[in-house]
């Protein structure tokens, strides 16, 4: 079952596959790929979706032909192959315009122009049947503190975003809006940096419900944390929209690796999370796996397409490895043991009010904290070890 097929819901952005290879040090490696060969190789390979940026499909500037000439060789290309468009996004990164931001520009008129770009590529996501639109605000940030009124930036994002779910409310459109976290690159602090300040800006929006987060797995690694538990607090307030796979190594520049190339401890753990996370043990996400990777800049065009699928492999393997993981019954017992299922079982019980616990003299004054604990470890390093042995192929 490493073989995947769309029932798998692998996806990959345009501009992931198709990277050239330049960077801030050198020019590309490789040639552009065109969207029609994308969609080809993406379909062989058992991906069911591409995703793309405005700019990725047709350049920055083009006329309105060009433009609509370009989505119609997308959309013969998806008739064809039954690939679909899950996400569609906006580059408000690339052209030079955008360098001090687009929602959150000192610049109002570069922020009524992005406005306008968004609005007009919702309106291609929701022609190509896609559900979620992403918002990653790259450029949405500063260098300097004395460079941007935060309030102020944050109360023009807010203002932006609660526009655009007028927008898509009034046109009827059946979209929800994802915003991607990143704590910083390209700019030296960008805003709303991890899935949490992002949900908490969620919720200061005038429809909270129509917008959740699209975490990456290095962004949330850029900033030292922990992905798989930042994803488990995004799927309790039921923001989990949508999701960017890939590997990093620590905290530097974002590397974009292929997904496991990075912490493969914590990609099982998402894995696993996941398929195996929901309330009766089954998927606790069911949207798209995303890849948002970067093929390496050493490879050519064969590596390209093999790293593409390296993601969904990795992927598939984890699941396998996971689902050995919750059957054996050596974990289930070292699980019951560190009294990690203990930790579903509420506090209090059932109609217990805190007059009754203050009341339970078990609880406290006959309870002897020292003697509790005295010589009964947890065992949390005999299960972390058993999961790495699953990992590894090793039971
Ligand atoms: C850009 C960024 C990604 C985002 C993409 C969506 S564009 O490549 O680095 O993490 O997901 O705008
Ligand atoms: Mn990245
Ligand atoms: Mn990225
Ligand atoms: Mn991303």
């Amino acid at each position: 079952a490493t073989k995947p097929t769309s029932a798998d819901k692998f996806s990959f952005g345009l501009w992931t596959v198709g990277y050239n290879g330049a960077d801030p040090f050198g020019g590309p490696t490789r040639a552009a790929l065109d969207v029609v060969h994308v969609v080809e190789k993406l379909t062989e390979l058992g991906a069911y979706g591409l995703t793309f940026h405005d700019d990725d499909l047709f350049a920055f500037g083009s006329t309105d032909a060009e433009r609509q000439a370009q989505i119609d060789r997308l959309t013969q290309a998806l008739d064809a192959t039954g690939l679909t468009v899950p996400m569609v996004t906006t580059n408000l990164f690339s052209a030079p315009v955008f360098k001090d931001g687009g929602f959150t520009s000192n610049d109002r008129a570069v922020r009524r122009f992005a406005l306008r770009k968004v609005i007009r590529n919702i309106d291609l996501a929701a022609e190509l049947g896609a559900k979620t639109f992403v918002m990653w605000g790259g450029r949405e940030g500063a260098e300097y503190d004395s460079a941007k009124d935060i309030r102020s930036a944050l109360s023009r994002y807010r203002e932006a975003v609660n526009l655009l779910g007028d927008y898509v409310t009034d046109k009827g459109y059946d979209i929800r809006f994802a915003i991607e976290p990143k704590p910083n690159e390209p700019r030296g602090d960008i805003l709303l940096p991890t899935v949490g300040h992002a949900i908490a800006f969620i919720n200061t929006l005038d429809r909270p419900e129509l917008v959740g987060v699209n975490p990456e797995v290095g962004h949330e690694q850029m900033a030292g944390l922990n992905f798989a538990a930042g994803i488990a607090q995004a799927l309790d307030c039921g923001k989990l929209f949508h999701i960017d796979l890939n590997g990093q190594r620590g905290i530097k520049y974002d590397q974009d690796l292929v997904f496991g190339h990075g912490d493969l401890h914590n990609a099982f753990a998402l894995v696993d999370l996941l398929e195996n996370g929901g309330p009766n043990g089954g998927p606790a996400y069911d949207g798209p796996r995303h890849f948002d990777y970067k093929p390496s800049r050493t490879e050519d065009e064969t590596g390209v397409w093999d790293s593409a699928a390296a993601n969904m492999r990795t992927y598939l393997l984890l699941k396998e490895r996971a689902a050995a993981f919750r059957a054996d019954p050596e974990v289930r017992e070292a699980l019951e043991a560190a009294r990690v299922t203990e930790l579903a079982q509420p506090t209090l019980g059932e109609g217990e009010s805190y007059d009754d616990l203050i009341a339970d003299r078990a609880a406290y004054e006959d309870f002897d904290p020292g003697a509790y604990f005295d010589g009964k470890g947890f065992g949390f390093v005999r299960l972390q070890q058993l999961a790495t042995e699953h990992l590894m192929g090793a039971r």
